[in-house]
């Protein structure tokens, strides 16, 4: 890493912070409107090039990508760790993800073949043409892993990249680009521009020669470039907020369904869109699954992300955890909480809380914190009318014994990516978003590369 810190700031610049001792890491000049429309002016021009080099030459590079990922790991993860404040053990998962992400679309420049349709008087052939220019808009808490889920499906369909990472962790992304280059990705066809979403990120948005946005980031944002967006009928590609719920019966096996709960909300100190942040028990087993998750709560280790053994680390900022500690208001009673340390750093101890009133504000809003709320539920209507009572759907967890239920529940939950009996959403080889106001559009999986393409016509008369 080439990572210069204490530098002086040189007009505006972004003051990267390390959230487990608040210390500045760095300071990076902060890109502008211009600077954007120098990134996609470069990405426009390599593109007339990437777009024609041979699929199997495509693939190589992105293998290349990947190995050279991989090959920057360890560094790469304690890069991510310290800028995002998560346990060393998780950057390491995640860093290696994204080398599998690579490696897993490297294997489909050569596989986006059309279809050929015989129709009176001619045939139809479609083509899965690349669009162009893409944006990428990514958020602080999975800052490489979800840069890739963009990244590699892009450029494997042949576009050209310009990435916006978070102001609060841009480093990964940035070494991204001088990793890519050095493995041999041509210049200009990923470009990374660090800078304010409000600025850079509205200029991609706006950019006349930016084909497509993928955005991944709150509701709220959400909804703002979308309407921007349509300014110039962009496709957009929506990656938002959620409030996952954790779905208890009385017929699960209660200890397994425990012992994951508490890793399924506070994981990444609950800084995770999919967290399972409303867990749903079924009244009659109620009491022995509080008694199992509060010994879980207490016994989980917070505190430096560079310990291999911590399981938590800080949030991201004071103002962050300040909004978090409001849900802790008089609508709630808290029946759980575990430890962190007091600081310096922007710790909030696991907390699971019981609602004092149906509108507390912990059970409607995305905390986005590590506070999980528990209600109970009498039979499997009323959990499915709870669980999609939210304005979100992005994933869920169903635990039964009872596989018939397991795959009723799962079918009426309106929500895009289900587990049984686990916690787990996200796979590479499988479609990853959200219905409702959690999103529009599909990540990682084959089907991803549907967003990243544009499908071509073209009847000839025989
Ligand atoms: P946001 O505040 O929405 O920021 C996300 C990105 O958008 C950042 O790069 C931000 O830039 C940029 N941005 C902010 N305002 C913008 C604007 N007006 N125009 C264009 N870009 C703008 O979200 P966050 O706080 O970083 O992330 C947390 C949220 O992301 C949560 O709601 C979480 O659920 C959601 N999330 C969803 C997913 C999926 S896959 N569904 C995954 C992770 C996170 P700066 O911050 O640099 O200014």
């Amino acid at each position: 890493m080439r990572l210069e810190t204490g530098v002086a700031p040189v007009g505006d610049s972004i003051e990267v912070i390390d959230p487990a001792t608040e210390q500045v890491i760095t300071r990076l000049p902060s890109a502008g409107p211009e600077d954007a429309d120098r990134a996609v002016a470069r990405a426009k021009a390599s593109f007339k090039t990437w777009r024609d080099v041979a699929a199997g030459d495509r693939a190589t590079l992105l293998r290349r990508v990947g190995a050279a990922v991989e090959a920057h790991a360890t560094d790469l993860a304690r890069l991510e760790s310290r800028n995002a404040g998560k346990p060393i053990g998780d950057a390491l998962g995640e860093i290696g993800m994204v080398a599998a992400t690579f490696a897993y679309y490297a294997g489909a420049p050569e596989r986006l073949t059309g279809k050929t349709i015989p129709v009176p008087g001619g045939v139809n052939m479609t083509f899965k043409e690349p669009m162009g220019v893409v944006a990428l808009i990514t958020p602080w808490n999975f800052p490489l892993a979800i840069a890739s889920w963009g990244v590699a499906p892009a450029l494997a369909a042949g576009n050209t990249v310009v990435l916006k990472p978070a102001q609060l962790t841009p480093l990964t992304a940035l070494e991204l680009e001088r990793t890519a280059l050095e493995a041999g990705l041509p210049e200009g066809v990923f470009n990374v521009v660090a800078g304010q979403g409000s600025v850079v990120g509205e200029r991609l948005v706006d950019h006349p020669d930016v084909a497509k946005i993928t955005f991944t980031g709150s509701t709220a944002v959400g909804k703002r470039i979308s309407a921007r967006a349509a300014r110039t009928v962009k496709r957009v590609t929506l990656e938002l907020g959620g409030k996952s719920a954790n779905i208890v019966f009385a017929d699960a096996d209660l200890e397994r369904a425990a012992a994951a709960a508490p890793s399924a909300v506070f994981g990444n100190a609950g800084q995770d869109c999919c967290a399972r942040s409303r867990i749903l028990v079924e009244r009659s087993v109620m009491d022995d699954f509080l008694d199992l998750l509060s010994t879980g709560v207490a016994s989980m280790r917070v505190g430096d992300p560079m310990d291999e053994t911590t399981e938590m680390g800080p949030l991201i900022t004071a103002e962050h955890r300040s909004k978090v500690a409001s849900f802790l208001d008089d609508d709630t009673t808290v029946v759980a909480r575990g430890t962190a340390p007091e600081g310096p750093g922007f710790w909030f101890a696991p907390t699971v809380v019981t609602p004092n009133s149906p509108g507390a504000r912990a059970v409607a809003e995305e905390i986005f914190g590590p506070i999980a709320c528990v209600l109970p539920f009498d039979g499997e209507d009323e959990a499915i009318s709870i669980a999609n009572d939210t304005i979100y759907g992005l994933s869920g967890s169903i635990w039964t014994e009872n596989g018939a239920r397991a795959l009723r529940v799962a079918r009426a939950l309106e929500a895009g990516t289900l587990s049984v009996n686990s916690n787990w959403s996200v796979r590479i080889a499988t479609p990853y978003g959200g219905f409702k106001q959690s999103g529009t559009g599909r990540a990682l999986g084959p089907d991803a590369l549907d967003y990243y393409t544009e499908l071509k016509n073209v009847y000839i008369a025989t």
